[in-house]
Protein backbone atom coordinates (compact mmCIF):
# COMPACT_ATOMS: atom_id res chain seq x y z
CA UNK A 1 0.00 0.00 0.00
CA UNK A 2 0.88 3.41 -0.92
CA UNK A 3 0.32 5.19 1.83
CA UNK A 4 3.10 3.43 4.23
CA UNK A 5 5.13 3.12 1.99
CA UNK A 6 8.39 5.62 1.17
CA UNK A 7 8.89 5.86 -2.03
CA UNK A 8 12.87 5.84 -2.69
CA UNK A 9 13.52 9.53 -4.43
CA UNK A 10 10.33 11.05 -3.68
CA UNK A 11 10.69 14.39 -2.71
CA UNK A 12 8.20 15.56 -0.12
CA UNK A 13 7.20 19.18 -1.23
CA UNK A 14 5.53 21.95 0.56
CA UNK A 15 6.49 21.55 3.97
CA UNK A 16 3.86 23.51 6.06
CA UNK A 17 4.98 26.35 7.20
CA UNK A 18 5.51 26.20 11.55
CA UNK A 19 3.06 28.37 12.63
CA UNK A 20 0.14 27.81 10.30
CA UNK A 21 -2.78 25.72 11.48
CA UNK A 22 -1.64 23.26 8.80
CA UNK A 23 1.44 22.78 9.89
CA UNK A 24 -0.22 22.96 13.88
CA UNK A 25 -2.88 20.11 13.00
CA UNK A 26 -0.01 17.65 11.06
CA UNK A 27 2.18 18.05 14.12
CA UNK A 28 -1.25 16.88 16.54
CA UNK A 29 -1.45 14.29 14.03
CA UNK A 30 1.74 13.16 13.89
CA UNK A 31 2.03 12.96 17.51
CA UNK A 32 -1.83 11.03 18.48
CA UNK A 33 -2.32 8.87 15.62
CA UNK A 34 -0.87 5.72 15.09
CA UNK A 35 0.89 5.96 11.75
CA UNK A 36 -1.53 3.48 9.66
CA UNK A 37 -1.39 6.40 6.91
CA UNK A 38 0.99 8.59 5.31
CA UNK A 39 -1.91 11.58 4.34
CA UNK A 40 -0.69 14.95 2.16
CA UNK A 41 -0.21 17.60 3.87
CA UNK A 42 -3.61 19.47 3.48
CA UNK A 43 -6.12 20.04 6.67
CA UNK A 44 -9.84 19.78 5.24
CA UNK A 45 -12.26 21.45 7.25
CA UNK A 46 -14.93 21.61 5.40
CA UNK A 47 -16.27 20.47 1.74
CA UNK A 48 -19.54 21.15 -0.77
CA UNK A 49 -20.09 18.89 -3.99
CA UNK A 50 -16.83 18.73 -5.34
CA UNK A 51 -14.92 21.03 -3.74
CA UNK A 52 -13.56 20.91 0.04
CA UNK A 53 -11.72 23.68 1.73
CA UNK A 54 -9.06 23.39 3.91
CA UNK A 55 -7.99 25.22 7.41
CA UNK A 56 -6.16 28.26 6.10
CA UNK A 57 -9.35 28.62 3.61
CA UNK A 58 -8.32 27.25 0.47
CA UNK A 59 -9.83 25.29 -1.86
CA UNK A 60 -9.40 21.98 -3.77
CA UNK A 61 -11.16 19.84 -6.24
CA UNK A 62 -11.74 17.02 -4.51
CA UNK A 63 -10.76 13.76 -6.92
CA UNK A 64 -10.97 10.95 -4.99
CA UNK A 65 -14.09 11.16 -3.53
CA UNK A 66 -13.70 9.49 -0.59
CA UNK A 67 -12.28 6.05 -2.60
CA UNK A 68 -15.74 6.85 -4.26
CA UNK A 69 -17.43 6.96 -0.81
CA UNK A 70 -18.40 10.14 -2.22
CA UNK A 71 -19.92 9.46 -5.33
CA UNK A 72 -22.66 11.86 -5.11
CA UNK A 73 -20.43 14.85 -3.16
CA UNK A 74 -20.15 16.25 -0.26
CA UNK A 75 -23.12 17.44 1.68
CA UNK A 76 -25.50 16.26 -1.50
CA UNK A 77 -28.11 17.55 0.49
CA UNK A 78 -30.87 14.81 -0.49
CA UNK A 79 -28.31 12.55 1.22
CA UNK A 80 -27.47 15.19 4.18
CA UNK A 81 -31.84 15.92 4.39
CA UNK A 82 -32.27 12.32 4.99
CA UNK A 83 -29.58 12.66 7.53
CA UNK A 84 -30.80 15.29 9.53
CA UNK A 85 -34.50 14.33 9.36
CA UNK A 86 -33.32 10.80 10.74
CA UNK A 87 -31.42 12.46 13.40
CA UNK A 88 -34.20 13.97 15.10
CA UNK A 89 -36.59 10.78 14.99
CA UNK A 90 -34.67 7.31 15.44
CA UNK A 91 -30.82 6.69 15.23
CA UNK A 92 -30.49 2.82 16.52
CA UNK A 93 -33.11 -0.04 17.34
CA UNK A 94 -30.24 -3.18 17.06
CA UNK A 95 -31.45 -5.98 14.84
CA UNK A 96 -33.49 -7.12 18.24
CA UNK A 97 -36.55 -5.35 16.93
CA UNK A 98 -37.56 -3.60 13.39
CA UNK A 99 -37.36 -0.29 12.49
CA UNK A 100 -39.30 1.66 10.34
CA UNK A 101 -36.59 2.32 7.63
CA UNK A 102 -34.47 -0.94 7.24
CA UNK A 103 -37.76 -2.82 5.11
CA UNK A 104 -37.94 0.32 2.90
CA UNK A 105 -34.09 0.59 2.17
CA UNK A 106 -33.83 -3.03 1.68
CA UNK A 107 -36.82 -3.38 -0.84
CA UNK A 108 -35.56 -0.43 -2.77
CA UNK A 109 -31.83 -1.64 -2.70
CA UNK A 110 -32.64 -5.53 -3.73
CA UNK A 111 -34.95 -4.19 -6.94
CA UNK A 112 -32.52 -1.33 -8.19
CA UNK A 113 -29.86 -4.99 -7.80
CA UNK A 114 -33.04 -6.88 -9.70
CA UNK A 115 -32.14 -9.13 -6.34
CA UNK A 116 -34.39 -10.87 -3.78
CA UNK A 117 -32.44 -10.37 -0.41
CA UNK A 118 -30.54 -7.95 1.29
CA UNK A 119 -27.98 -8.35 4.27
CA UNK A 120 -26.74 -5.12 5.71
CA UNK A 121 -23.78 -4.45 7.16
CA UNK A 122 -21.24 -1.44 7.96
CA UNK A 123 -18.21 -1.44 6.17
CA UNK A 124 -16.79 -2.86 2.69
CA UNK A 125 -14.64 -5.66 4.54
CA UNK A 126 -17.67 -6.55 7.03
CA UNK A 127 -19.77 -7.00 3.65
CA UNK A 128 -16.70 -9.02 1.77
CA UNK A 129 -16.54 -11.32 5.34
CA UNK A 130 -20.27 -11.60 5.30
CA UNK A 131 -19.93 -12.66 1.51
CA UNK A 132 -17.56 -15.27 2.23
CA UNK A 133 -19.53 -16.87 5.05
CA UNK A 134 -22.42 -16.92 2.89
CA UNK A 135 -20.54 -19.05 0.28
CA UNK A 136 -19.14 -21.28 2.72
CA UNK A 137 -22.33 -22.30 3.87
CA UNK A 138 -23.79 -22.37 0.73
CA UNK A 139 -21.18 -24.71 -0.38
CA UNK A 140 -21.72 -26.96 2.71
CA UNK A 141 -25.85 -26.58 2.56
CA UNK A 142 -26.94 -26.48 -0.68
CA UNK A 143 -24.04 -27.72 -2.93
CA UNK A 144 -22.61 -30.41 -1.05
CA UNK A 145 -19.55 -29.41 0.16
CA UNK A 146 -17.46 -31.79 3.17
CA UNK A 147 -17.60 -29.45 6.01
CA UNK A 148 -14.60 -27.30 6.14
CA UNK A 149 -13.60 -27.93 2.85
CA UNK A 150 -14.84 -24.78 0.56
CA UNK A 151 -12.63 -23.35 -1.38
CA UNK A 152 -12.76 -19.69 -2.43
CA UNK A 153 -10.83 -18.48 -6.04
CA UNK A 154 -9.64 -14.91 -5.43
CA UNK A 155 -7.67 -12.70 -7.98
CA UNK A 156 -3.83 -11.58 -8.09
CA UNK A 157 -3.95 -7.94 -7.00
CA UNK A 158 -6.94 -8.07 -5.24
CA UNK A 159 -8.29 -5.58 -2.56
CA UNK A 160 -11.17 -6.50 -0.59
CA UNK A 161 -10.72 -4.58 3.00
CA UNK A 162 -8.20 -5.28 6.02
CA UNK A 163 -9.96 -7.62 7.99
CA UNK A 164 -7.25 -11.10 8.85
CA UNK A 165 -9.57 -13.55 6.69
CA UNK A 166 -9.10 -11.17 4.11
CA UNK A 167 -5.68 -9.68 4.07
CA UNK A 168 -4.59 -13.51 4.19
CA UNK A 169 -5.41 -14.03 0.59
CA UNK A 170 -4.35 -10.33 -0.80
CA UNK A 171 -1.08 -10.54 -2.43
CA UNK A 172 0.61 -7.02 -1.40
CA UNK A 173 2.97 -7.79 1.05
CA UNK A 174 2.46 -3.96 2.50
CA UNK A 175 -1.09 -5.24 3.52
CA UNK A 176 -0.28 -9.22 4.28
CA UNK A 177 3.05 -9.49 5.84
CA UNK A 178 3.37 -10.05 9.59
CA UNK A 179 -0.44 -10.85 9.97
CA UNK A 180 -0.28 -14.28 10.30
CA UNK A 181 -1.76 -16.94 11.07
CA UNK A 182 -3.36 -16.41 7.67
CA UNK A 183 -6.92 -18.23 7.21
CA UNK A 184 -6.65 -20.91 4.57
CA UNK A 185 -9.51 -21.71 2.14
CA UNK A 186 -8.33 -19.23 -0.94
CA UNK A 187 -6.77 -20.35 -4.12
CA UNK A 188 -5.27 -17.14 -6.36
CA UNK A 189 -5.02 -16.62 -9.71
CA UNK A 190 -4.36 -14.04 -11.96
CA UNK A 191 -6.71 -11.42 -12.81
CA UNK A 192 -7.93 -11.61 -16.64
CA UNK A 193 -7.05 -15.46 -17.11
CA UNK A 194 -10.24 -17.41 -17.89
CA UNK A 195 -7.69 -20.58 -18.12
CA UNK A 196 -6.28 -20.21 -15.40
CA UNK A 197 -9.40 -19.72 -13.57
CA UNK A 198 -11.09 -22.71 -14.86
CA UNK A 199 -7.73 -24.93 -13.53
CA UNK A 200 -8.33 -23.39 -10.17
CA UNK A 201 -11.68 -24.29 -9.93
CA UNK A 202 -12.63 -28.36 -8.28
CA UNK A 203 -15.45 -29.84 -7.12
CA UNK A 204 -14.72 -27.77 -3.44
CA UNK A 205 -14.39 -24.35 -5.22
CA UNK A 206 -17.96 -22.50 -3.73
CA UNK A 207 -17.07 -18.98 -4.81
CA UNK A 208 -14.83 -16.83 -7.26
CA UNK A 209 -14.64 -13.31 -5.76
CA UNK A 210 -13.68 -10.50 -7.91
CA UNK A 211 -13.67 -7.09 -8.24
CA UNK A 212 -14.77 -6.27 -11.89
CA UNK A 213 -12.41 -3.64 -12.04
CA UNK A 214 -9.44 -3.62 -9.80
CA UNK A 215 -9.85 -0.35 -7.64
CA UNK A 216 -6.56 -0.58 -5.66
CA UNK A 217 -4.65 -2.35 -8.49
CA UNK A 218 -4.71 0.94 -10.37
CA UNK A 219 -7.79 0.40 -12.13
CA UNK A 220 -7.15 -1.86 -13.79
CA UNK A 221 -9.81 -3.07 -16.45
CA UNK A 222 -10.08 -6.63 -17.54
CA UNK A 223 -9.52 -8.54 -20.55
CA UNK A 224 -13.48 -7.44 -22.77
CA UNK A 225 -15.46 -10.39 -21.69
CA UNK A 226 -13.84 -12.16 -19.37
CA UNK A 227 -16.56 -11.29 -16.79
CA UNK A 228 -19.00 -12.96 -19.33
CA UNK A 229 -16.52 -15.68 -19.32
CA UNK A 230 -16.53 -15.95 -15.73
CA UNK A 231 -20.38 -15.54 -15.34
CA UNK A 232 -20.26 -18.93 -18.02
CA UNK A 233 -17.95 -21.04 -16.24
CA UNK A 234 -19.03 -20.12 -12.61
CA UNK A 235 -22.99 -21.21 -13.97
CA UNK A 236 -21.04 -24.38 -15.15
CA UNK A 237 -19.48 -25.78 -12.43
CA UNK A 238 -22.13 -24.74 -9.68
CA UNK A 239 -19.83 -21.76 -8.01
CA UNK A 240 -21.20 -18.90 -7.02
CA UNK A 241 -19.74 -15.66 -8.44
CA UNK A 242 -19.27 -13.06 -6.14
CA UNK A 243 -18.78 -9.13 -7.22
CA UNK A 244 -17.27 -7.48 -5.18
CA UNK A 245 -18.83 -3.57 -6.24
CA UNK A 246 -17.75 -1.67 -3.13
CA UNK A 247 -15.89 0.60 -5.03
CA UNK A 248 -16.88 0.09 -8.62
CA UNK A 249 -20.64 0.00 -7.91
CA UNK A 250 -23.43 2.70 -7.44
CA UNK A 251 -22.72 4.74 -10.50
CA UNK A 252 -18.77 4.82 -10.46
CA UNK A 253 -18.33 3.96 -13.66
CA UNK A 254 -21.06 4.92 -16.27
CA UNK A 255 -23.85 2.49 -14.74
CA UNK A 256 -25.34 0.93 -11.76
CA UNK A 257 -22.60 -2.02 -11.22
CA UNK A 258 -19.62 -2.49 -13.06
CA UNK A 259 -20.49 -6.23 -14.13
CA UNK A 260 -23.82 -3.92 -16.25
CA UNK A 261 -20.70 -3.08 -18.54
CA UNK A 262 -20.85 -6.71 -19.93
CA UNK A 263 -24.68 -7.28 -19.47
CA UNK A 264 -23.35 -9.82 -16.52
CA UNK A 265 -25.25 -10.32 -13.14
CA UNK A 266 -23.13 -12.13 -10.43
CA UNK A 267 -24.81 -14.18 -8.04
CA UNK A 268 -23.79 -12.27 -5.07
CA UNK A 269 -23.54 -8.02 -5.17
CA UNK A 270 -21.23 -6.70 -2.48
CA UNK A 271 -22.02 -2.85 -1.86
CA UNK A 272 -20.33 -0.40 0.56
CA UNK A 273 -18.79 3.02 0.37
CA UNK A 274 -20.92 5.32 -2.02
CA UNK A 275 -23.84 3.20 -0.20
CA UNK A 276 -23.70 5.86 3.28
CA UNK A 277 -23.60 8.68 1.10
CA UNK A 278 -20.16 9.54 2.55
CA UNK A 279 -22.20 10.25 5.76
CA UNK A 280 -22.42 6.86 7.73
CA UNK A 281 -20.75 3.23 6.98
CA UNK A 282 -23.64 1.81 5.26
CA UNK A 283 -22.63 -1.79 3.49
CA UNK A 284 -24.23 -4.61 2.50
CA UNK A 285 -24.40 -8.15 0.27
CA UNK A 286 -26.95 -8.34 -2.46
CA UNK A 287 -28.42 -12.07 -3.54
CA UNK A 288 -31.32 -14.15 -4.02
CA UNK A 289 -33.11 -16.22 -1.72
CA UNK A 290 -31.04 -19.61 -3.14
CA UNK A 291 -28.24 -18.11 -2.07
CA UNK A 292 -28.86 -15.36 1.25
CA UNK A 293 -31.54 -18.12 2.25
CA UNK A 294 -28.79 -20.01 4.14
CA UNK A 295 -28.74 -17.32 6.57
CA UNK A 296 -30.89 -17.78 9.68
CA UNK A 297 -31.36 -16.17 12.92
CA UNK A 298 -28.32 -16.18 15.20
CA UNK A 299 -25.97 -17.20 12.43
CA UNK A 300 -24.17 -13.72 11.41
CA UNK A 301 -25.04 -10.57 12.60
CA UNK A 302 -23.96 -7.13 13.62
CA UNK A 303 -25.03 -4.10 16.36
CA UNK A 304 -24.83 -1.58 13.76
CA UNK A 305 -25.65 -3.48 10.51
CA UNK A 306 -28.55 -2.30 8.92
CA UNK A 307 -29.36 0.73 11.74
CA UNK A 308 -32.46 3.34 11.25
CA UNK A 309 -29.58 5.94 10.64
CA UNK A 310 -27.59 4.06 8.19
CA UNK A 311 -30.80 3.09 6.25
CA UNK A 312 -32.44 6.51 5.81
CA UNK A 313 -29.04 7.42 4.12
CA UNK A 314 -29.11 4.21 1.83
CA UNK A 315 -32.57 5.11 0.58
CA UNK A 316 -31.97 8.16 -0.04
CA UNK A 317 -28.50 7.23 -2.05
CA UNK A 318 -30.68 4.54 -3.78
CA UNK A 319 -33.72 7.13 -4.71
CA UNK A 320 -30.29 9.26 -6.15
CA UNK A 321 -29.76 6.20 -8.15
CA UNK A 322 -33.02 5.17 -9.40
CA UNK A 323 -32.88 8.35 -11.38
CA UNK A 324 -30.34 7.47 -13.47
CA UNK A 325 -28.86 10.86 -13.78
CA UNK A 326 -25.53 10.24 -11.68
CA UNK A 327 -24.85 7.17 -14.18
CA UNK A 328 -25.47 9.08 -17.08
CA UNK A 329 -23.30 11.74 -15.97
CA UNK A 330 -20.50 9.32 -14.98
CA UNK A 331 -20.66 8.38 -18.56
CA UNK A 332 -20.73 11.78 -20.67
CA UNK A 333 -18.41 13.30 -18.41
CA UNK A 334 -16.31 10.43 -17.79
CA UNK A 335 -15.89 10.29 -21.73
CA UNK A 336 -14.66 13.95 -22.07
CA UNK A 337 -12.11 13.10 -19.30
CA UNK A 338 -11.08 10.11 -20.98
CA UNK A 339 -10.60 11.95 -24.19
CA UNK A 340 -8.43 14.54 -22.50
CA UNK A 341 -6.41 11.80 -20.53
CA UNK A 342 -5.78 10.10 -23.96
CA UNK A 343 -4.16 13.22 -24.94
CA UNK A 344 -1.68 13.16 -22.05
CA UNK A 345 -0.62 9.55 -23.52
CA UNK A 346 3.58 10.28 -24.69
CA UNK A 347 3.49 13.59 -22.79
CA UNK A 348 4.56 12.28 -19.11
CA UNK A 349 2.20 9.93 -19.14
CA UNK A 350 2.89 6.12 -20.08
CA UNK A 351 -0.76 4.76 -20.11
CA UNK A 352 -4.12 5.76 -18.75
CA UNK A 353 -7.22 3.23 -18.33
CA UNK A 354 -10.48 4.58 -17.54
CA UNK A 355 -14.29 3.87 -16.82
CA UNK A 356 -16.91 6.15 -16.54
CA UNK A 357 -15.57 8.84 -14.03
CA UNK A 358 -12.65 6.34 -12.87
CA UNK A 359 -9.23 6.49 -14.08
CA UNK A 360 -5.53 5.33 -13.54
CA UNK A 361 -3.02 7.38 -14.77
CA UNK A 362 0.58 5.88 -15.38
CA UNK A 363 3.09 8.33 -14.59
CA UNK A 364 6.09 7.94 -16.46
CA UNK A 365 8.39 6.65 -13.84
CA UNK A 366 11.45 8.51 -15.29
CA UNK A 367 9.22 11.94 -14.21
CA UNK A 368 8.30 11.42 -10.73
CA UNK A 369 6.73 9.22 -8.77
CA UNK A 370 2.94 8.90 -7.91
CA UNK A 371 3.10 10.22 -4.79
CA UNK A 372 4.96 13.26 -6.17
CA UNK A 373 2.26 13.73 -8.61
CA UNK A 374 -0.29 13.75 -5.75
CA UNK A 375 2.01 16.64 -3.95
CA UNK A 376 2.31 18.62 -6.72
CA UNK A 377 -1.64 18.49 -7.65
CA UNK A 378 -2.09 19.61 -4.35
CA UNK A 379 -0.01 22.62 -5.16
CA UNK A 380 -2.00 23.21 -8.12
CA UNK A 381 -5.19 22.38 -5.95
CA UNK A 382 -6.35 18.95 -6.75
CA UNK A 383 -6.87 16.49 -4.40
CA UNK A 384 -6.04 12.81 -5.60
CA UNK A 385 -4.42 9.49 -4.76
CA UNK A 386 -1.53 7.53 -6.08
CA UNK A 387 -1.14 3.90 -5.90
CA UNK A 388 1.34 1.36 -6.58
CA UNK A 389 4.50 3.45 -7.22
CA UNK A 390 3.64 5.37 -10.37
CA UNK A 391 -0.10 5.33 -10.87
CA UNK A 392 -2.26 8.28 -9.94
CA UNK A 393 -6.12 7.29 -9.50
CA UNK A 394 -8.97 9.93 -9.85
CA UNK A 395 -12.73 9.27 -9.04
CA UNK A 396 -14.13 12.72 -8.57
CA UNK A 397 -17.67 12.94 -7.58
CA UNK A 398 -20.12 12.23 -9.94
CA UNK A 399 -21.35 15.58 -9.45
CA UNK A 400 -18.47 17.78 -11.16
CA UNK A 401 -18.87 19.29 -13.77
CA UNK A 402 -17.41 20.17 -17.49
CA UNK A 403 -15.63 23.11 -16.00
CA UNK A 404 -14.20 20.85 -13.20
CA UNK A 405 -13.26 18.35 -15.54
CA UNK A 406 -11.42 21.07 -17.26
CA UNK A 407 -9.29 22.29 -14.14
CA UNK A 408 -8.64 18.04 -13.71
CA UNK A 409 -7.00 18.34 -17.27
CA UNK A 410 -5.45 21.82 -17.18
CA UNK A 411 -3.22 20.73 -13.43
CA UNK A 412 -2.21 17.41 -15.05
CA UNK A 413 -0.69 18.87 -18.36
CA UNK A 414 0.80 21.80 -16.04
CA UNK A 415 2.57 19.20 -13.61
CA UNK A 416 3.69 17.02 -16.64
CA UNK A 417 5.34 20.08 -18.38
C1 LIG B 1 -7.86 1.60 2.91
C2 LIG B 1 -7.69 1.02 -1.98
C3 LIG B 1 -9.52 2.44 -2.59
C4 LIG B 1 -12.37 -1.80 -1.78
C5 LIG B 1 -12.97 -2.94 -2.33
C6 LIG B 1 -13.56 -3.71 -0.19
C7 LIG B 1 -13.00 -2.62 0.43
C8 LIG B 1 -12.38 -1.65 -0.37
C9 LIG B 1 -12.98 -3.13 -3.81
C10 LIG B 1 -13.04 -2.49 1.92
C11 LIG B 1 -11.73 -0.52 0.27
C12 LIG B 1 -10.21 1.23 0.33
C13 LIG B 1 -10.04 1.29 1.78
C14 LIG B 1 -8.88 2.22 2.01
C15 LIG B 1 -8.25 2.46 0.69
C16 LIG B 1 -9.25 1.99 -0.29
C17 LIG B 1 -8.85 1.83 -1.64
F1 LIG B 1 -6.73 1.83 -2.37
F2 LIG B 1 -7.21 0.30 -1.01
F3 LIG B 1 -8.04 0.23 -2.98
F4 LIG B 1 -10.68 2.84 -2.41
F5 LIG B 1 -9.00 2.64 -3.73
N1 LIG B 1 -13.54 -3.86 -1.52
N2 LIG B 1 -11.03 0.33 -0.32
O1 LIG B 1 -11.77 -0.89 -2.57
O2 LIG B 1 -13.95 -1.51 2.34
O3 LIG B 1 -13.72 -1.93 4.78
O4 LIG B 1 -12.61 0.05 3.79
O5 LIG B 1 -15.10 -0.04 3.95
O6 LIG B 1 -8.08 0.50 3.41
O7 LIG B 1 -6.80 2.22 3.09
P1 LIG B 1 -13.83 -0.83 3.79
Amino acid sequence: MSDTAARPGAREHRSPDPGTPTHAHISLAELWLASNYHPLPVVISHAEGAWVTDVEGRRYLDALAGYSALNFGHLHPALVGAARAQLDRLTLTSRAFHSDRLGPFCRDLATLAGKELVLPMNTGAEAVETAIKVARRWGYEVKGVPDGQARIVVMAGNFHGRTTTIISFSDDPVAHDHYGPYTPGFDTVPYGDLGALEAAITDDTVAVLLEPIQGEGGVILPPDGWLRGVRDLTRRTNVLMIADEIQSGLGRTGSTFACDLEGVVPDVYILGKALGGGIVPVSAVVADRDVLGVITPGSHGSTFGGNPLGAAVGHAVVDLLATGEYQQRARHLGAELAAGLGELVGHGVDAVRCRGLWAGIDIDPGLMTGREACHRLLERGVLVKDTHGSTVRLAPPLVIGEAEIAILLDALRAILR
